[in-house]
């Protein structure tokens, strides 16, 4: 895992000019249809369409012979899509200036922003959309996106989504948070990074990172032993405002997780550990706090 260096966890303020347009910026949102089909049902017909919002960074070209991206999945919240993120086809929003300065100024290698949603046609209950949302994720979007998206998997029906993990992170906001702590328990063989901000872990019960929050630590610590991972194959940079609704419920189950240090490792650095928390001083359950976490995130993320 730590074949890099990590920079310091500690949150820093963005700067004001990165989230405004700069002149002249290369990157793209583009417009990724795909059909997925009733949840965990992978013999039901895929008969339902839906869309992703995809950041494609400056310079990204899909005929570039050997160029390879970073890709995180990025998800929503309660009452909103995948344009909270990347406003639409042809969009620029805060969130695409910070990407596009990061990569400018060198903080991030440029990577692909695939920002999906867990709404569906067939379940108006988010918080089972949420829990059941990897079925989609790895059935019916990753396969086809990185066989169209120039990610490090280069065959994405073999063991190729495994190998390349390192170069895959998820990440999402409260309700995307939830979907974001499922992916780290059930599919830790195809990501190392996840970057949960505003929102705990709901596998046993809505909110229950707040109110069970050794049950749920345990529960996160054992399904991550069981599928064969340790504490130097994966980073958590988790995080929410210091007046975000969330933090109750984040921070005693970041507290808990910190106890069980077979598992996680709570530091200053990803050269130490892998584990975080990041509370954005003046920040509720919001934008902001999401583009602050993805700017002291993201420069964590990969290795
Ligand atoms: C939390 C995780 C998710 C939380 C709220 C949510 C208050 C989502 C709420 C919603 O979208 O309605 O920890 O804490």
């Amino acid at each position: 895992m730590r074949n890099r260096k990590y920079p310091c966890n500690a949150y820093r303020r963005i700067p004001e000019e990165y989230l405004v347009k700069s002149a002249a910026s290369g990157s793209r949102v583009v417009r990724f249809g795909y059909r997925t089909r009733n949840r965990s049902d992978e013999h039901d017909d895929a008969v339902y369409n839906k869309y992703a919002l995809v950041y494609l960074p400056e310079g990204y070209d899909e005929n570039a012979p050997g160029n390879r991206y970073n890709v995180m999945y990025l998800i929503h919240g309660g009452a909103c899509t995948p344009e909270w993120y990347l406003g639409g086809e042809g969009c620029t929003t805060e969130v695409t200036h910070l990407l596009d300065r990061m990569i400018r100024d060198g903080l991030i290698e440029p990577l692909i922003v695939c920002a999906v949603s867990w709404l569906n046609e067939y379940c108006e209950d988010a918080a089972i959309n949420c829990l059941d949302f990897r079925y989609e994720l790895v059935n019916d979007i990753m396969p086809l996106f990185e066989r169209q998206y120039r990610t490090y998997a280069k065959d994405v029906t073999g063991e190729d989504l495994v190998r390349s993990r390192k170069h895959r992170a998820f990440s999402g906001y409260s309700m995307g948070a939830v979907v974001t702590w499922n992916i780290l328990e059930y599919c830790m063989d195809k990501f190392a990074y996840f970057m949960p901000m505003s929102g705990d872990c709901w596998e046993l019960g809505m909110t229950a990172g707040g109110s069970r929050p050794d049950d749920t630590a345990a529960r996160l610590a054992r399904d991550i032993r069981k599928s064969g991972f340790t504490a130097v194959d994966f980073c958590i940079y988790a995080g929410c405002g210091d007046a975000d609704i969330a933090e109750p419920n984040l921070t005693p189950q970041i507290n808990a997780m910190k106890k069980l240090t077979d598992t996680f490792v709570y530091c200053e650095s990803f050269n130490d550990g892998n584990l975080y928390e990041c509370i954005c001083p003046d920040c509720g359950h919001d934008l902001k706090t999401a583009l602050n976490i993805l700017y002291n995130g993201l420069p964590k993320m990969f290795g």
